[in-house]
C-alpha cells in the first residue's frame, strides 16, 4: 500500500492508535477533505465544521485565495531562516501593523510561541523600561487560562490534565480570578516587580467565558496606572471570531456600525495566531509599539521557521479575505442569530442550561455534570446528524463554525444542533 492511497476511517484511526502518541481524544470521525463550512469523512459523509480547528479556520477550509498564494510561493521561496532577508517578510509585516495599528511585528509559527514570545518581551521591558530588579518580574495571569501547552505556560495553568507531573515550573506568575477587577487591582498595588498581564478577552477553553462589558477596558486602564503591560492574547479571539477584528477591537480601523459603542480596548502586546492563516499554515505574530518592541535587539529571540515567505503571504492573503468578505460583520450578525435562536430553544428543554458568546465564538451549557458524558454523547448524535462539535471541558459544547457561514446555513445548523437535542432529550 502507498503511504498515501486512501484509506477507510476504521484503518486511518488504528494506524493513529498503533502508531501516534495519544496526546489526544478526538471524536470517532475521520476527515478526508473540506471546502468552505463543509468537512468530508473518509467514507464521503458531509458535515457542518462547527469547531474550525479551534477557530483557525475561520476564512473556511481551504479558501482559494489562501491556498493560491500558498501554492506560488511554495514553488518560488519556502524557507530562507532569518540569516538573510526576504522580499516579502517586509510587506506582510507593514500590512498587518497597518491592519491592527501598532508599530512593529515579531512573526512566529505557533500560538504558544507566540504566547512565549510576548512574554520575554514583556519581561525585557520590565528589567530594561520599568527598572525592575533582575530575575524579580512578575506577570499577572487569570485562573482557568488557556495559553498553550509549553512548559512555561502550562506553570501558570490550573488545569492538573495539562500541567501535573510536568515540573519543575517556570516562576513568576501572579494567578487572579478572571472578569475581577479588585482582584487586579490588588495583584498590582504596591508591587512595583510585575511587568505585565497575560489575559483572554474571552476564555475560550474555560468554557466562551466573555466578561462584564467594560472588564478589558477597565483592566487596560489599572495596567496604565501602575505602568504594567496589558498583553491580549487573541489566538483565539482574534482575526473576526468575536464579531470584531480583533476582541479587544483595539484600532482596528473597521467602520461596521456595530463596533460604534463598544468599549476599545489597545493592548500594549497583541498575540495573534490561528486564523491569521486561515488554518493552512502556522502563522502566529506578536505586535507592539516601538517603545516596548524595540527591547528587542538580534540574536535575543527568532525560530527557524518565523517569518518565513510562505507565512507571510499566507497571511496577507488571509488577512485580505477577513476584510474583502467582511468577516467580522458576518460573524457579529450570525452570531447574535445563532444566540437568538437557541435563546428560543432553551426554555424548550431541560438538558441545556444557557448559551454564551460573542459573534461567532459561543457555547451551551449542558445541565449535567462535568464528569458525565452527557456533552461528549450530544456531540456523538451531532455528528450523526451531519455537524461536527466538541465539548471543551465535561458539560460544555464550543459552537464555532467558520465565518463565511451563511444565513441560510447557519439555521440550517440550528436546526440539527436544536432537533438532535431534542430528541436525545426524548430518548
Ligand atoms: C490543543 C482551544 C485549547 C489558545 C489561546 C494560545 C493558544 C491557544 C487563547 C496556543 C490554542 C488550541 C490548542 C489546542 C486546542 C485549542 C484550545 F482553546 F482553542 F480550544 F487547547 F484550549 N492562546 N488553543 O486557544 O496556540 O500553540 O495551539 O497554536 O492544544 O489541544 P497553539
Amino acid at each position: 500500500m502507498s503511504v498515501l492511497e486512501k484509506i477507510t476511517s476504521k484503518d486511518a484511526i488504528a494506524l493513529e492508535e498503533k502508531h501516534g502518541a495519544h496526546n489526544y481524544h478526538p471524536l470517532p470521525v475521520v476527515l478526508s477533505r473540506g471546502e468552505g463550512v463543509y468537512v468530508w469523512d473518509a467514507e464521503g459523509k458531509k458535515y457542518y465544521d462547527f469547531l474550525s480547528a479551534y477557530s483557525a479556520v475561520n476564512q473556511g477550509h481551504c479558501h482559494p485565495k489562501i491556498v493560491d498564494a500558498m501554492v506560488q510561493q511554495a514553488k518560488t521561496l519556502s524557507l530562507t531562516s532569518r540569516a538573510f532577508y526576504n522580499d516579502v517578510l517586509g510587506k506582510y509585516e507593514k500590512y498587518a501593523t497597518e491592519t491592527f495599528g501598532f508599530d512593529k511585528l515579531l512573526p512566529m509559527n505557533t500560538g504558544a510561541e507566540a504566547v512565549e514570545t510576548a512574554l520575554k518581551i514583556c519581561r525585557k521591558w520590565g528589567y530594561e523600561k520599568k527598572g525592575i530588579e533582575e530575575n524579580k518580574a512578575q506577570i499577572i495571569v487569570c485562573d482557568n487560562n488557556f495559553h498553550g501547552r509549553t512548559t512555561t505556560i502550562i506553570s501558570f495553568s490550573n488545569d492538573p490534565v495539562a500541567r501535573k507531573n510536568f515540573g519543575p515550573y517556570t516562576e513568576g506568575f501572579i494567578k487572579i480570578e478572571y472578569d475581577n477587577l479588585v482582584a487586579l487591582e490588588s495583584a498590582l498595588q504596591n508591587n512595583p516587580n510585575v511587568a505585565g498581564f497575560l489575559v483572554e478577552p474571552i476564555q475560550g477553553e474555560a468554557g466562551v467565558y466573555v466578561p462584564s462589558e467594560n472588564y478589558l477596558k477597565d483592566a487596560k486602564a489599572l495596567c496604565d496606572k501602575h505602568n504594567v503591560l496589558f498583553i491580549a492574547d487573541e489566538v483565539q479571539t482574534g482575526i473576526a471570531r468575536t464579531g470584531r477584528l480583533l476582541a479587544t477591537c483595539g484600532n482596528c480601523n473597521c467602520t461596521d456600525k456595530h463596533c460604534s459603542g463598544t468599549p476599545e480596548v489597545k493592548p500594549d502586546i497583541l498575540i495573534l495566531g490561528k486564523a491569521l492563516s486561515g488554518g493552512a499554515y502556522p502563522v502566529s505574530a506578536v505586535l507592539a509599539n516601538d517603545a516596548i518592541m524595540n527591547v528587542i535587539r538580534p540574536g535575543n529571540h527568532g525560530s527557524t521557521f518565523g517569518g518565513n515567505p510562505i507565512a507571510a503571504v499566507v497571511a496577507i492573503a488571509a488577512l485580505e479575505v477577513v476584510k474583502e468578505e467582511n468577516l467580522a460583520q458576518n460573524a457579529f450578525e450570525l452570531g447574535e442569530l445563532f444566540r437568538t435562536e437557541l435563546n428560543k430553544f432553551i426554555p424548550t428543554c431541560h438538558l441545556v442550561n444557557a448559551v454564551r458568546g460573542k459573534g461567532l465564538l459561543n457555547a451551551i451549557l449542558i445541565n449535567d455534570t462535568e464528569e458525565s458524558s452527557t456533552a461528549w454523547d450530544i456531540c456523538m448524535a451531532l455528528k450523526e446528524n451531519g455537524l461536527l462539535a466538541k465539548p471543551t471541558h465535561g458539560n460544555i459544547i464550543r459552537f464555532a463554525p467558520p465565518l463565511v457561514m451563511t444565513k441560510e446555513q447557519l439555521l440550517d445548523c440550528v436546526k440539527i444542533i436544536t432537533t438532535t437535542i431534542a430528541a436525545f432529550e426524548n430518548k
